[in-house]
């Protein structure tokens, strides 16, 4: 393990889409889900409009590196009377899952009751049909697995994360991914240390051989900001709500520039991650809610991390 504590390397050119690369008026792009579709790397983006709105737009590239930016945005706050007060202020932080051959967008609703986890498909990625509003209030960060555990859905949210309240990761099971259940703490944040504020979970879980691997982001306060870095954990096949391991310490902070300097400043968000054929791990996060960069690890690395070889 390099002493430099990260088994991730930066791409050299980060960061790799930012407000320039978009073909229409905004302030920035950050935190994009990530999938494969078709033979190319897709990409959600999370951007921000000028009047402070997020919504969604694709990007689609052939290496993972280069991107093109759809012209127009694809998933915008809804006008349908049951979302519409829940997406008024905007859409973030989108996560996507493919689950039985549809793939599934968990993303952050917000408007004038606050924050809350919606759900909705696409099979295409040109039709998307809402499914619901799976949470109340005060509840982000929501990853959909990409099984069925025992016949049902399994969703991880973080409720409690607001106004300095608690903040930690809970595990929900549901037959039809609108009536959820069965909730129970997966991981809470311990005061002191990198993740005192609070937890989020990052990534939709990847199934390896030693358990489902999720990345997660840990928030620590400080004197001037928020500290935003990621760490993971290893979860049981069957019984997701064990950890069966986790990472020591965080193993990615804000250590660039493009990192550290931006709309709000250190912090590294990913939404994304691809497991290439060569166990190549390709993240894709936000920086400073700014740009998106993206980094490799070798999935050995972490997974070893996680059970401290
Ligand atoms: C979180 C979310 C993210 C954002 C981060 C840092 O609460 O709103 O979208 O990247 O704060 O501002």
């Amino acid at each position: 393990m390099k002493l430099n504590r990260s088994p991730f390397e930066r791409f050299y050119k980060n960061p790799i889409i930012q407000r320039s690369d978009i073909p229409y008026s905004c302030n920035s792009v950050f935190n994009a889900a990530a999938c494969m579709y078709k033979n190319e790397y897709l990409l959600l983006l999370r951007i921000e409009d000028l009047e402070g709105i997020s919504h969604l737009t694709i990007a689609r590239s052939k290496d993972g590196i280069t991107f093109i930016v759809d012209k127009q945005p694809w998933i915008t706050p809804s006008h349908d009377p049951n979302y519409e007060l829940y997406e008024r202020y905007g859409v973030e932080d989108p996560r996507i899952t493919q689950v039985d051959g549809t793939y599934y967008i968990t993303y952050t609703a917000f408007g004038p009751p606050g924050v809350r986890i919606g759900i909705g498909k696409t099979e295409d990625f040109k039709e998307f049909e809402r499914i619901s509003l799976a949470t109340e209030v005060d509840n982000k960060d929501g990853v959909l697995f990409p099984e069925r555990i025992n016949g049902e859905y399994v969703l991880i949210t973080r409720p409690g994360g607001l106004g300095g309240q608690r903040g930690d990761i809970w595990i929900s099971f549901s037959p039809d991914l609108i009536h959820w259940g069965k909730s129970r703490v997966l991981m809470s944040h311990t005061p002191g240390g990198w993740s005192s504020a609070k937890l989020g979970a990052s990534t939709p879980p990847l199934k390896t051989e030693k358990g489902w691997l999720l990345f997660y982001h840990g928030v620590r306060g400080s004197g001037y900001g928020r500290i935003y870095r990621v760490g993971a954990v290893l979860l049981d096949l069957d019984k997701p709500y064990l950890l069966v391991g986790s990472t020591p310490h965080f193993i990615m902070g804000p250590e660039e520039l493009y990192e550290r300097i931006g709309d709000v400043p250190n912090v590294i968000f990913p939404c994304g991650v691809i497991l290439e054929e060569d166990d190549t791990l390709r993240m894709y996060y936000g920086v400073a809610d700014t740009a998106i960069a993206m980094a490799t690890a070798k999935l050995e690395d972490i997974i070893k991390l996680c059970l401290h070889q």
